[in-house]
Order: C-alpha cells, then structure tokens, then sequence
C-alpha cells in the first residue's frame, strides 16, 4: 500500500512537473531570470500559458544546446543547475534563421587602450593570485584584438573589478554559493565586472570555480559581447569547467573582432594608421533608429524577416538588424527598385511585393515574374497598398490602405469589402505595414511604432504600441539616442568613429562617417554614423515577450 502511494505520488509530480527545485519547480524563475520571458507583458496565467512555457524552454534547450523538446526534461533540470554566468541570455525567437551564433551587445569601446581596477579582491584567493589571473584573463582577448589593458589606481578606470556577496549595490544581487558566478556591464553601461564572493575560486585546480576563466568570459561582456549558443565557446553562459589548456572559440574571436577588428601588428599599423581614439563608449546609431517607420516588412517562406524603408531592405535576426545591411532593393530584389508599398508572403512560398499600381512575384529572393498590373491579377484592390498581410486570427489575406482595408480570397476581393479599419478594434489608420510573424502572430506597424494583434480577444494587446526600433530592429532607446545626441554634441570635439578592420568583410569605408570637425557640432547628423554595418543588438529588449 505505501509503496503504491509512493509511486503514484512520484508519478503525479512527474506529471506536474515539479522536480526541478522547490522554489522554482517548472523552471519559471530562472527562465525569467535568464532573460527568456518577461513578468510583465499580460496577465500571469497567459503568461504561462503553455505556448509561451514551451517556447521559454525551446530557447533555453537551444541556446546550451540539448535536444529541443519544448518540455522540462530531466536534461533541461539537470542544466538549469548548472553554475553560470548571471548576465541575461536575451534570446530572441529565430534561432534557426540566425546566421552568426554569438551575439553582440550593441555597443562598444571607442578607445583601444583600457584601464582596470580591482577595488575589492576575492577572499577565497590570494590577492596577487588574482590579480595575476584577472590579467591572464583580460590576454585572452588582446590576443586577437587591438585592445590593451593596464591596472590602474586612479578612481576613473574603464573596467571596475570586485568580489562581493549578495546585494552589492546594483540591483542584481548574487546568490550565494553555485548559481550565478558573477556577472558584468556592457560598455554603455560602465563595463565593470562583479564576481560572486560566495564561490569557491581557484585557479590551476578542478576543484572549486576557474577565475580566469569566468573572468574572461565576463570582461567579454565588458567589451561588448553577449552569450553565445555555442556550448564551447567562452561566451556560452554555463559554466564549462576548468580546462587546463584554454584557448578561445573561433565563435569569440569572430564576434570581438567583429567590434574591435584584428589584431594590429606593427606592419599593418604603419600602413594604416587608426584614427586618434577617444574616450568612453561609442554606440553605431544605424539611420532606421532614427526614423523607424518602415514601408513594408514579411518574413519569407525560408523563415527570414525582411524590413524595406526607402531604397533599402534590412535582414532582421533575433536580436535586431543583421551586420552588412543595409542593402539596396534593386541590386537583391530582380526587377524591383525602392521605395515599395507592401510586401506578403504567402503560405505557397511566394513573396508578392507591390509598389503603386504594380507588383513582383518572388520566392523568397528569387525573381519569379513582375512587374504586373494589380488591376489584373488582384481585380478589386487599389493601387499604392500601404499593407498587406495574412492574418494569423482567420488564415485570410488582409490589404489596408488609408482608413480602409479588403479581404481577399481565392481570386477576388470579399463581399462587402472594403471596410473601416475602425473594425480591428486598438489600430490607428494607415497601418504603414503588417505581418504575421514566426510566432504565429500578427504585428501592425504604424509610424515608429507597432501592435501586436490578439486574434481572440479582437484587440490589440496590453502594454503596445511599442516603439519598433527597440523592439525589432535592435536600436537603443529613443532616450539612450537623445542621450548620446546630447553628450557628443557637447564639446566632444575630437570624437572619431573607428571602424573595425572590415577590409576582409567587402565593406566600403566611406560607409563609416567620423567626426571631421569640431565646427560642425550642431549638427547632430553630422556626428552620427550615416550608414552602420555593425548590427546594434541590444540585450535587453526582446520582441518576443
Ligand atoms: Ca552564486
Ligand atoms: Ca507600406
Ligand atoms: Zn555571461
Ligand atoms: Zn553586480
């Protein structure tokens, strides 16, 4: 009898799922606290609702790299366990599609030459034993960089180092022993790095936690870098173990060269001198940050989304804009030349995209045919569409223009059509754009702002519109822009831009626009850089909460 109660007891917890801890037993709180959903979009129970959860966990499987099952393996516990850094993992949905693994923060130094400090030492190492392994650590990535790090005592250092317990001051406590190791700030945001003083440092031992190694992998961080997919990289967010010979991922130095360039030798610096360095972060402000209202957007039948604005198209990933876009329509899209009115995608693979009284035919970026006359082969819509999209609610193709909207069907535009778009109850008029997205939702973009759609309730949901530069391109926030508008227009006369050493990546120089001239500081235009081929990738937004 007990034995039996035993086992139904053992089975109903299976089921129930509450094997992981006692006070995070389906693996919310970490999921949360990772960065793989946010408490505060919609109610809790939605929140919770079994797609999303699946979804939290198809992305945490992806990112350390276990079978993705959606559902709370043993597996999936079993590395939720694992000690790892603090700093969120910022996953986005596409995964698949992206073709870089590592991820990059989205801002960077603007000087080459760093400066440290340790201002509170670990009390489970010797202090020189540290210091020692925190240089080591910082090696790691002057091997492959420009970069250089020198100790300093002065109270202004780029990278401030401390060892503390618990709460220490910014909002992000540490936890006692295992769990979090340590955790650091991206360059915008100071780039210190904190190390949990509750773990067992070591160094040249299997036991206890390897200090260089955390370090490394959180001064990472401090350069710019966010986690990595990659299981063997250093920038992965688990904890890999001591590995008495480390040497860096080719995943790593791809993504810190992709911010700081090569390593210059001293052939290659008398050949090209960089220009003069300057102080404090610089943030590469793409234009669309500017003015994020984009003319069309689709995601193709190969699972890649698409924003067009003007002459340009943008590839998206799950973090924001990809590196190397922008790019012109009319040299990728046959037969088509910018700005375009709308763009759908339909389930039988083909792209349709129109512009005034015409459209082209695509499967995915293959030409199909076009231009042809929407009159003829879409009888019944007007021209110069602002959006066209199929919407997830119905699994109709909807086109809006104005105050206005058609479904279409079949061959022909619906009975009663068009109608107010007053119907789809929270959306403004003139929807600028529209999509249904690989989550299976359907997102309005209007200005520089966007709606996602709630097929059920027939509404917009809480807590949008929201701003689309953030969200889905990966921009800073319009503040942080405003911000940085503010502080490099003020006296920050000798601010030059450096380029990465992209001389192998087909990128044209003259796409990089530096401060010339202090003269010139009203005008904000001037200090920006015009076109960015650095993806801005910002870790703290997630288009997907
Ligand atoms: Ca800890
Ligand atoms: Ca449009
Ligand atoms: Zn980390
Ligand atoms: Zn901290």
């Amino acid at each position: 009898m007990m034995t039996r109660l035993v086992v139904i007891t053992y089975v109903l917890l299976q089921l129930i799922g509450c094997a992981v801890s006692q006070n995070d037993p389906d693996g919310w709180a970490y999921l949360e606290k990772y960065g793989y959903f946010k408490r505060d979009d919609g109610n809790s129970a939605s929140l919770r609702s079994s797609e999303f959860v699946t979804q939290a966990i198809m992305k945490f499987q992806r990112m350390v790299g276990i079978p993705v099952t959606g559902k709370m393996t043993d597996e999936t516990r079993e590395w939720m366990k694992k000690p790892r850094c603090g700093v969120s993992d910022n996953v986005g949905n596409s995964d698949a599609a992206r073709k870089k693994r590592y991820a990059l923060h989205g801002d960077k130094w603007g000087h080459t030459d760093l400066t440290y400090k340790m201002s509170r030492s670990s009390s489970s190492l010797d202090k020189r034993i540290v210091e020692k392994e925190l240089q080591r650590a910082f090696d790691v990535w002057t091997k492959h960089t420009p970069l250089t790090f020198t100790p300093s005592r002065s109270n202004k250092v780029d990278i401030d180092i401390l060892f503390s317990r618990g709460n220490h001051g910014d909002g992000d406590p540490f936890d006692g022993p295992s769990n979090t190791l340590a955790h650091a700030f991206f360059p915008s945001s100071g780039g210190d790095a904190h190390f949990d003083d509750d773990e067992p440092y070591t160094h040249q031992t299997h036991h206890g936690v390897n200090l260089f190694q955390v370090a490394a992998h959180e001064f990472g961080h401090s350069l710019g870098l966010g986690h990595s997919d990659v299981r063997d990289a250093l920038m992965a967010p688990i904890y890999n173990g001591y590995q008495p010979s480390f040497e860096l991922h080719e995943d790593d130095i791809e993504a810190i060269q992709e911010l700081y360039g090569r390593k210059v030798t001293a052939d290659v610096a008398t050949k090209k001198p960089y220009p003069k360095p300057t102080r404090g972060p610089v943030i590469n402000i793409p234009n669309i940050c500017r003015d994020s209202a984009i003319d069309a957007i689709t995601m193709t039948e190969d699972g890649t989304t698409y924003v067009f604005k003007g002459e340009y198209y943008y590839r998206l990933n799950a973090y924001g804009l990809d590196s190397g876009y922008p790019k012109k329509i009319s040299a990728d899209w046959e037969g088509l030349t910018g700005p375009v009115d709308s763009v759908i995608t339909w389930k039988n693979g083909f792209t349709y995209i129109f512009k005034g009284s015409n459209y082209w035919k695509y499967e995915n970026m293959r030409f199909v045919y076009g231009p042809r006359s929407i009159g003829k082969g879409f009888p019944g819509l007007p021209d110069d569409i602002d959006a066209a999209f199929v919407w997830s609610g119905n699994g109709k193709t909807y086109f809006m223009k104005g105050t206005e909207y058609w479904r279409y069907s079949g061959k022909d535009v619906d009975y009663g059509y068009p109608k107010p778009i007053s119907v789809w109850k929270g959306l403004p008029n003139e929807i600028h754009a529209a999509f249904q997205w690989e989550n299976g939702r359907t997102y309005f973009f209007h200005k520089e702002s966007y709606y996602r759609y709630n097929d059920k309730d027939f509404n917009v949901d809480s807590s949008y519109p929201r701003p689309t530069g953030t969200w889905w391109l990966g921009c800073p926030d319009k503040e942080q822009i405003i911000q940085y508008d503010k502080d490099h227009a003020n006296g920050n006369a000798d601010m030059n831009m450096i380029p990465p050493d992209n001389s192998e990546k087909d990128l044209d120089s003259d796409q990089w626009v530096g401060v010339q001239d202090s003269s010139s500081t009203n005008s904000i235009s001037a200090i920006l850089v015009t076109i960015c081929l650095v993806s801005v990738r910002f870790i703290n937004n997630s288009r997907y909460s």
